[in-house]
């Protein structure tokens, strides 16, 4: 596809999948609203229609609980049938403090949306609208935030926890293979469920039915204490201080410092978690072996040692020292040598990579956004400049996949990608990158 061809396209699937208010991911496999996409998608909206972002993130935030938190889904249109587990599986109304409506899950995802916002503002800086919205909505912002501190960091360490793989965005990394096998299923009270996303996307692309058994219990686990963190804290075998939850959350109060301070709102809560849970990340999540950082599994008392895709985001929420960094750099420059397209989302030397798999070996497009951003900040410009052109080059040999084949002696074999097709937050991300121009 030539360049010219590639911003309309992604204007086509920005413009195909927006809803009325929201956008879904792709229209078949995810037909609601997905909280971290969302704010990539408001990015590439931006581009044509600015309301559309600021109506994007308005939709979800009015799915946000009482207590702060954001939920990884909304469930907008309540009759679309098509996707497991829905809104009645979910059974949110467990929790009181769950909105009625719009109906939604009770898991969180990665909080992208502080840094969103000051990416808007970046690129909009003296629009009337956008800055009244950032205004209005910079409270419940900071408040998914307040959540995460008062409901996920019982020990006061600065680190939030997951319980579900899917709060991670990764959903299906090899990271969380081990703590899923602390988990015994009871075929007679794991509910019964009907997968649709293999209907969809072939099922070698997809996670593994042992992996769906076990994130359905979870999801159980979680109704069970009414979505209340304390039960879980107790309970869940799967308890994990991730990298890219952390590092897009540090990334995000740094933003919303900056864009407190732009508008003189008070900032003081937010420099105080920020403070500590950058230094407690960059202390404990760094792994001096594999010199890469990597997950705390809370429940195992140590750190999952993988190189993966995670702990590169901390370079977009400047939280690595300058050597770390280097580290960091390095890795990626290897890949590059080595023929892959950066950045695979996992270690492909490791016998649990696989290049087709969802999260455990392709390449993605809103990682390299975050990445490409990150490295630019440290100054990697080279290396900045292939994460760029690399997610560029695949999407207009393959078009806008949710996610890539890393090996180029592969891709070279392929004429698309993997996962759902009309990828929103593909074709918001490479959208921007190219405006970017490197
Ligand atoms: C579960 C929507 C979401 C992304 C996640 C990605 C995938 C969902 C699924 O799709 O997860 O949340 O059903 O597989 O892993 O990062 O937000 O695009």
């Amino acid at each position: 596809m030539e360049l010219e061809r590639l911003v309309d396209g992604a204007e086509r699937i920005l413009t195909l999948n927006w809803r009325d208010g929201f956008t879904v991911p792709t229209g078949k496999l995810y037909p609601f609203q997905w909280n971290w996409d969302s704010g990539f998608t408001s990015i590439g909206h931006s581009y044509f229609q600015l309301d559309y972002a600021i109506r994007e993130l308005q939709s979800l935030f009015s799915g946000q609980w009482e207590n702060g938190m954001l939920p990884h889904i909304i469930f907008h249109n309540e009759n679309e049938d098509t996707y497991f587990p829905n809104h009645d599986f979910w059974g949110t109304h467990v929790n009181p403090g769950a909105p009625q409506r719009p109906k939604s899950s009770g898991i969180t995802q990665p909080a992208v949306h502080g840094f969103i916002l000051e990416n808007l503002l970046e690129k909009f800086p003296d629009n009337e609208d956008l800055i009244s919205f950032v205004k209005h909505i910079f409270p419940d912002v900071v408040k998914s935030h307040r959540f995460l501190y008062a409901h996920r960091d019982p020990q006061r360490e600065g680190l939030m926890f997951i319980f579900h793989p899917w709060e991670s965005g990764r959903d299906n990394s090899p990271l969380w293979d081990e703590s899923l096998e602390r988990i015994e299923i009871d075929a007679s009270t794991l509910p019964h469920y009907q997968r649709w996303d293999t209907r969809i996307a072939p099922s070698d692309e997809r996670p593994t039915s042992y992996q769906y058994d076990r994130y359905v219990y979870l999801l159980q686990l979680g109704k069970k204490y009414r979505y209340d963190e304390a039960g879980i804290f107790e309970e869940s075998p799967f308890l994990i201080q991730d990298t890219l939850m952390n590092a897009v959350l540090i990334k995000s109060n740094q933003s919303l410092i900056n864009i407190g301070k732009r508008f003189g709102l008070d900032v003081g809560e937010l420099e105080e978690w920020q403070q500590q849970s950058r230094s407690c990340f960059k202390e404990k999540l760094w792994n001096h072996e594999l010199q890469t950082f990597a997950p705390f599994d809370v429940r195992g008392g140590g750190h999952i040692a993988f190189k993966e895709i995670g702990g590169l985001a901390s370079l977009y929420a400047d939280i690595p020292s300058p050597v770390q960094a280097q580290r960091l750099n390095d890795y990626l420059w290897s890949l590059h040598g080595r023929g892959f397209y950066i950045c695979p989302s996992f270690d492909v030397d490791s016998p649990l990579f696989d290049s087709k798999r969802y999260w455990r070996g392709p390449v993605w497009s809103q990682m390299n956004w975050m990445i490409y951003h990150g490295l630019k900040k440290y100054g990697f410009v080279e290396t900045a400049k292939i994460v760029r052109s690399d997610l560029i080059e695949l999407v207009r040999k393959l078009c806008f996949y949710e996610y890539y084949e890393p090996q180029k002696s592969k891709v070279a074999t392929l004429t698309a990608g993997y996962g759902g097709s009309d990828f929103s937050w593909t074709a918001a991300c490479t959208l921007d990158l190219l405006k970017d121009g490197a």
